[in-house]
């Protein structure tokens, strides 16, 4: 494609000299707080957002201020493993430059808000000093992998673990711009750089690489655009399901946006991984649509294409012959909570963490909590993809000290929490996320109460029921794999979706559009009355109403070539 024909945003990409572009000037800048607009898609690269305080945009506007520019950084941890020591780092980091603590993402990493513009390099120094990066952690490449945190099989976790990392390190773009930015490390002048696996225009859209162990599929597998569900049988990893696809993000009133669950289409031995992974990242490189971008995502392209045409191109790119798939079952797409005993002996505190936020606020203190158990705990901490936290790795004899601590600090929520709290998440939305059309992570504690009380009222308290908020249609939460799911539309307002199921194998469908709480709670009050009346022995909220037809047939489970080929 000649550069003239080139949409705005690729040719940032493709004139950015590997993604340097004038970032650096932007930085030394001493007039405004914030960076150029064509710096800024750049800097999604390098794993972080400018972004500006919206609840006081306005104020400021009408007193001719610049709105209150500052920064999200965003980490890449693949596995969402970090050491007491990275946490203690990371902690101070959210003390020091960030606007509050440590939030949790719903792919297992942390994002720090509020950096302002002259913090931006120390922060990033910072990271790197823990032998940490952000680079790649957002932008059109491959992001942070995640893959599944089950405390109960600690040698597979390690296994796969294993293959989150090298996953995560073969996609890492391999321009020296993050180094010479935000590392002071030395220009490159003169020999040409090359980007081997992304090209000088990268992908083009974000790419997301999953891998679950069943039975838990707490990433929801089928969300990423690489899904891989690893076989693994008598301690031995025998390779993984690959599911090609999936992705959440809509947009409200273009039915050409839609969300979609990944399709199985085989399965490779490890050795093959790789192959399959860069196999399926350079496909959608050279085939994804660069013209539109909200149909620049795998999904589109493999729709465009045909599932078939996808698989053959792949096989013959890579010289693979994906085998069928293995049979696998999963159990849930929640988190465990509470002390387990991983198959070695080590023990695993699951922790629930609202919303992911780790701060010191109202008479909690959550951020101060975990920096005290991170001085004396000596195994490491998982982030999950349910924005929660497990203190994992601990011995026997150190589990008092650390249940101390999560009493003190009011960590230990988890133990009285009704169902469908520990089954909750909700995306950042306002006032940081210059995308939300409604509230999110701010309303989740006002509506959890409400919708708990009418749980209880039917009997309901502790049913297990995924709820997932998001302040729009992009669907950070995954909210189309929620049993229950609301998606902001206007300021209180919300699509309210409904009938996925309990392991993230099904999408919910719009059973509401733009009603504000006062509906909601009336609709979710008669279905609960009918669930709990008319309910099957174990029946899930979400199956019951697909079973019941109190809500109109889902439109996609999953593919049925999958099933056939199921051995
Ligand atoms: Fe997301 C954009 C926050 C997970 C789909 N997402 C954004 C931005 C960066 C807004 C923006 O572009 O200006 C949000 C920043 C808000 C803020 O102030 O922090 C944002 N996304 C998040 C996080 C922090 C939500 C959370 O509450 O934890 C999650 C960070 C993940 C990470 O650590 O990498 C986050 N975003 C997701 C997920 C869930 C997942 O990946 O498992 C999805 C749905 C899966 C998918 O990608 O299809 C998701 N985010 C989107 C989209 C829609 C993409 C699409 O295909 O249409 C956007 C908008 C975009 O890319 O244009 C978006
Ligand atoms: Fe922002 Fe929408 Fe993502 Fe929520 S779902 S963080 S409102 S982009």
């Amino acid at each position: 494609m000649s550069n003239t024909t080139l949409t705005h945003l690729e040719q940032i990409k493709a004139n950015s000299r590997h993604l340097r572009g004038t970032i650096e000037e932007g930085l030394n800048d001493p007039v405004t707080g914030a960076i150029s607009d064509d710096d800024n898609k750049l800097l999604k690269f390098h794993g972080s957002y400018q972004q500006d305080d919206r609840d006081i945009r306005d104020e400021r506007r009408k007193q001719k201020l610049e709105p209150a520019y500052s920064f999200m950084i965003r980490a890449r941890l693949p596995g969402g493993v970090v050491t007491p020591d990275q946490w203690l780092v990371f902690d101070d980091i959210a003390s020091t430059y960030a606007g509050r603590g440590l939030r949790i993402t719903t792919r297992q990493t942390f994002q720090w808000h509020g950096v302002i513009k002259r913090d931006l390099k120390p922060t990033m120094q910072a990271i790197n000093k823990a032998m940490a990066t952000t680079i790649a952690a957002c932008g059109d490449v491959n992001r942070q992998v995640v893959s599944s945190v089950n405390p109960l099989l600690s040698s597979q976790h390690q296994l796969v673990q294993d293959w989150a990392q090298k996953l995560s390190d073969h996609f890492i773009p391999r321009t020296r711009a993050y180094h010479e930015i935000w590392l002071d490390g030395e220009k490159i002048t003169d020999e040409p750089e090359v980007e081997p696996i992304y090209g000088d225009l990268y992908l083009p859209r974000k790419f997301k690489i999953g891998i679950a162990i069943p039975p838990t599929n707490d990433i929801d597998v089928f969300a990423q655009d690489l899904g891989l569900i690893a076989i693994i049988e008598n301690d031995v990893l025998l390779g993984f399901n690959v599911a090609i696809g999936g992705g959440m993000g809509a947009t409200h009133g273009d039915d050409t946006t839609y969300p979609r669950l990944g399709s199985l289409i085989g399965f490779v031995e490890p050795e093959q991984l790789i192959a399959i992974a860069e196999g399926v990242v350079t496909l959608q490189r050279d085939h994804g649509n660069r013209q539109e971008r909200q149909h620049a995502r795998l999904k589109y392209t493999i729709d465009n294409h045909g599932l078939d045409w996808f698989k053959d191109q792949l096989e013959a790119r890579t010289g693979i012959t994906l085998l069928p798939v293995r049979s696998y079952q999963f159990d849930q797409n929640g988190d465990r909570y509470g002390w387990e005993q991983g198959e070695d002996g080590q023990w695993h505190l699951g922790l629930y963490i609202e919303s992911g936020r780790l701060w010191d606020e109202g008479g909690l203190q959550l951020q101060t909590g975990i920096r005290e158990i991170a001085r004396i705990h000596k195994g490491e901490f998982r982030m999950t993809c349910n924005q929660n936290l497990v203190i994992s790795n601990v011995k026997a004899k150190d589990r008092n000290k650390i249940d101390k601590l999560v009493v003190q600090y009011g960590l230990d929520g988890y133990k009285q929490q009704s169902g469908i709290r520990r089954h909750s998440i909700a995306c950042v939305a306002l006032p940081t996320c210059g995308l939300a059309m409604a509230e999110s992570e701010r309303y989740l504690p006002e509506l959890l109460p409400k919708l708990e009380a009418l749980l209880d009222q039917h009997g309901l308290a502790n049913e297990p029921i995924v709820l997932r908020l998001s302040g729009c249609p992009n669907g950070c939460s995954r909210p189309y794999l929620g049993e229950i799911a609301l998606v902001g539309r206007a300021p209180g307002r919300y699509d309210l979706r409904l009938g996925a199921n309990y392991t993230g194998e099904r999408l919910n469908v719009t059973y509401r559009q733009n009603i504000d709480e006062a509906e909601i709670l009336n609709t979710l009050d008669s279905l609960f009355g009918a669930y709990a009346l008319e309910r099957q022995h174990n029946e899930k909220f979400g199956d019951f109403l697909v079973r019941s037809k109190a809500i109109p047939a889902p439109t996609q489970k999953l593919i049925p070539i999958v099933l056939a080929a199921v051995v």
